[in-house]
């Protein structure tokens, strides 16, 4: 039996396992479950290059932030680092070909800029130019579309060393990064997004401490951010003035809200969640202005806003991206009175820590309800939201082009040598059946988008969970470094072929 029929025999069980878990589905999944994508329609799969290079310190590139932290006791699961992750700086050739075998159209990956830039400024590192040169090269060669994240979280130790995000020189530092990115490649790359998940890296990174650099008060977290949006605009004009052909979108961090009563109040703070959570940079872009995220005025000061810096932040996209893994619940915090500590992870939020709510100027609590089965990363399914989100988007931004930057679970499944050594990986087929059946139906009812990107091509370091969640459609055994395509994998590959789910 070769490698498809087997597959198929694994589909079926995959197929029945999905339809017996109901809840796994929406109730409009199986309806939609023969949904037929456009024609045109981009199938693609994500990485990021902290998480699959290694190569730490090879070629000239310097310590970013997310080197020294991995590097400091405590702070990662079983002390596992970066500094090999799946050798991809290596094998990139054998990834993209892994790519091309599964008929993906877009390969979104991101730059490490201390490869470029090794202490944040200054001129460009040849070798470091040169690999992403090679690399954008061979998707090319492979046929699939290169898409550009100028920032997934590898901030230059060196930047950092400078006062970090808060420091609003950052700004101009990584419109120069931009440019030089955009002279060497944007002759081949026309799909650029400055950040992947901004609001995510501030808060993560200086609001909380749960990220590097470490660093936990609101006032750090509003002005980080508030040089990402400047900074957002500063490289969308950087890029567009090196070439001709670019075209700039996000890649954000977006998670539906849905009111935890229909109170007006939880339906208040569910919106100042939306602005604060899903929209804050979207606006910065479009509009040259923050949403209304906050309860009483914008704490402008605080931010370190300047006259004249809604110009600087103005830089409408050309398309929307953004992910999607999970949904929200929001309530007033003033309802909800104290909660328990706050958690979070990379996807997941628990309550906020007191009646304040998450702080005391967005006030709201925000929960990751757990209402629907979890993935392995305790992240809840919820296939709907998908199509909340892409509709929300859609009605609020007058039907932009969107792309979906991220979406995948994590499920730990390995080889199986009683299946000649696959991995039969059902729970994620699942996954991926029940959110597509949704974006299908969302581009049926008039949504426009264009392009899907499953998170990940490979499992890799997850980042302070170390290598113990698996998202990967390709298994790395991280020692032999060998990649083995899992079965979520081939399935995917046949969707992106016949783009009939
Ligand atoms: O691995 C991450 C990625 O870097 C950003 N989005 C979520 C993924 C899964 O947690």
């Amino acid at each position: 039996m070769d490698q498809l029929d087997q597959l198929d025999r694994r589909r079926f069980l995959a197929a029945s396992s999905a339809l017996a878990a109901g809840s796994l589905l929406s109730r409009h999944a199986f309806a939609e479950s023969r949904a037929q994508f456009p024609k045109d329609f981009l199938w693609g799969m994500a990485t990021a290059s902290y998480q699959i290079e290694g190569a730490w310190d090879e070629d000239g590139k310097a310590e970013s932030i997310w080197d020294r932290y991995t590097h400091t006791v405590g702070k990662i699961k079983g002390a596992a680092t970066g500094d090999v992750a799946c050798d991809s700086y290596h094998r990139y050739r054998e990834d993209i070909a892994i790519l091309k075998q599964l008929n993906q159209k877009s390969g979104r990956f991101s730059i490490s800029w201390s490869r470029i830039q090794p202490s944040g400024t200054g001129p460009a590192n040849p070798k470091g130019l040169d690999y992403y040169s090679r690399y954008v090269d061979a998707l090319l060669e492979a046929g699939i579309r290169p898409f550009c994240t100028l920032y997934h979280w590898d901030l230059p130790q060196g930047l950092e060393d400078r006062g970090g995000w808060p420091n609003r020189d950052l700004a101009g530092y990584f419109a120069d990064y931009a440019g030089i990115l955009a002279k060497a490649l944007g002759d081949r790359i026309a799909v650029w997004a400055p950040f992947n998940m901004p609001w995510a890296f501030t808060y993560y990174g200086y609001g909380i401490g749960i990220h590097p650099p470490g660093r936990a008060e609101y006032g750090l977290f509003i002005k980080a951010a508030h040089t990402v949006a400047l900074a957002q605009g500063e490289c969308s004009r950087a890029i567009k003035a090196a070439s001709s052909k670019a075209t700039v979108g996000s890649a954000y961090s977006m998670a539906p809200g849905y009111p935890k009563t229909d109170s007006e109040a939880d339906i208040a703070a569910t919106a100042r969640y939306h602005a604060m959570n899903n929209l804050y940079f979207l606006e910065a872009a479009m509009k040259g202005e923050y949403p209304k995220a906050f309860v009483g005025e914008t704490p402008f000061e605080l931010m370190g806003y300047k006259a004249g810096d809604d110009k600087i932040m103005k830089a409408p996209l050309d398309w929307v991206g953004f992910h999607y893994y999970t949904r929200r619940v929001i309530s007033d915090a003033k309802n909800t009175g104290s909660a328990g500590p706050a958690r979070f992870g990379t996807e997941t939020e628990s309550d906020a820590p007191d009646a304040n709510g998450r702080d005391p100027y967005t006030r709201f609590h925000a929960i990751m309800p757990t209402d629907h089965p979890l993935t392995e990363a305790g992240l809840e399914i919820y296939p709907h939201g998908i199509y909340d989100l892409v509709m929300q988007i859609t009605r609020e931004y007058n039907k932009p082009i969107i792309e979906i930057t991220e979406s995948g679970c994590c499920y730990n499944d390995t080889p199986y040598d009683a299946e000649g050594g696959h991995v039969p990986d059902t729970r994620r087929i699942a996954f991926f059946r029940g959110h597509l059946s949704e974006l299908a139906r969302a581009i049926h009812d008039g949504a426009r988008v264009r392009a899907y990107h499953a998170w990940s091509l490979l499992d890799n370091f997850e980042w302070t969970d170390g290598y113990t969640q698996r998202y990967g459609l390709t298994y790395v055994d991280y020692r032999s470094q060998k990649r083995v395509v899992k079965d979520s994998g081939l399935w995917y590959g046949q969707l992106a072929a016949t783009g009939q789910l």
